[in-house]
């Protein structure tokens, strides 16, 4: 078996941040913001954060901020909780969350929650239990969860539980991995956990492992990469990581490399994306592969991050 390429990954995420006006680039225009979280991650987790100069990010970070206190995708584009999340994030990475109102962003994630406790994403009112991990992972950031109301959401994301003992995007909706990622995520960092039924949900994550080793996000899906990441965050933060052959989803994700130009895609054989290789390599993290920085399981942002944002104020 082969090991993480680790050099050419960092050269792949250089040139791809360098390419701004290649196919993808051009492609992820209005969500730049959100390649840029999962560009500069995983460089963190590879150890390699200061190949890129900061100052030049965080100025394109801060020309993305609306008067709302909402990020955008880009510049001159429309805010939304993605994008704000994804800003908060990055100038974490960077230890500079001070350049932020973060009071006028708090005011704008707060403001996006619904009666009932659901969010919507942005101004246009759609509502989705992912809006509701983007809301409260962003505020805990910002020491700001005291600027909605914990409880209501908690409700809510409780209302999205199915009998498999999964979640979906709304009251009903059908489980997706994605989706327990995000209400687990959400209720993991409001130490809301009691609301799972740990036994039922792991059994369904772990069913998610296919003879590959891969983990799909649904019963009779393929694997896809990315799905290490929302299967095995959901999985430790339940304590029931040990469910799955660890051994075989290493390998499963290490065959999605490009061993030549760097890149990981979502299975053996397709072409490689940012996305795909953010989701390759924190799943390597959480499967504490040698040589990646940790990363934590709910909000996505390496342990040392998360350690200065929670213990160093
Ligand atoms: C900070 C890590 C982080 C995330 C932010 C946006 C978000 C929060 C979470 C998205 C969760 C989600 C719904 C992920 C699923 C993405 C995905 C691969 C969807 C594809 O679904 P299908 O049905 O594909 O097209 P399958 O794999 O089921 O065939
Ligand atoms: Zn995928």
């Amino acid at each position: 078996m082969g090991e993480l390429v680790v050099d050419k990954h960092v050269e792949y995420i250089l040139s791809v941040e360098k390419r701004k006006d290649s196919f993808e680039s051009v492609v992820l225009e209005h969500l730049r913001m959100n390649g840029a979280y999962w560009g500069l991650t995983t460089l963190d987790l590879l150890g390699k954060l200061d190949a890129l100069d900061s100052n030049e990010v965080i100025q394109w970070i801060m020309k993305c901020q609306h008067e709302s206190g909402g990020f955008a995708g880009n510049i001159g584009h429309d805010p939304h909780l993605l994008y704000t999340l994804s800003a908060v994030q990055v100038l974490a990475l960077f230890d500079k969350l001070n350049v932020l109102d973060a009071d006028k962003v708090a005011n704008y994630i707060s403001g996006l929650q619904n009666e009932d406790g659901s969010f919507s994403g942005d101004e246009w009112g759609e509502v989705d239990s992912r809006f509701s991990y983007l809301a409260i992972c962003c505020l805990s950031i910002l020491h700001r969860l005291d600027k909605m109301n914990v409880e209501k959401a908690v409700n809510y994301i409780a209302s999205c539980k199915n009998v498999d003992g999964g979640f979906g995007c709304t009251p009903g909706g059908e489980s997706h991995a994605g989706q327990i990622f995000c209400c687990v995520g959400a209720l993991a960092i409001t130490g809301s956990l009691h609301h799972v039924d740990k036994d039922l949900l792991g059994w369904w994550l772990c069913e998610r492992q296919v003879k590959s080793g891969g983990l799909n996000g649904r019963p009779e899906k393929l694997p896809d990469v990315c799905y290490s990441w929302w299967v095995l965050s959901s999985l430790i933060m339940i304590d029931r990581v040990h469910w799955i052959n660890k051994d075989k989803l290493v390998k499963f994700i290490l065959n999605c490399q490009d061993t030549e130009n760097g890149g990981i895609s979502d299975r053996p054989e397709d072409a490689v994306d940012v996305f795909h290789t953010y989701f390759g390599v924190a799943g390597l993290s959480l499967l504490e592969y040698p040589g990646l920085k940790a990363i934590d399981p709910a909000h996505a942002l390496p342990v040392d991050v998360v350690n200065r944002i929670f213990f160093q104020k």
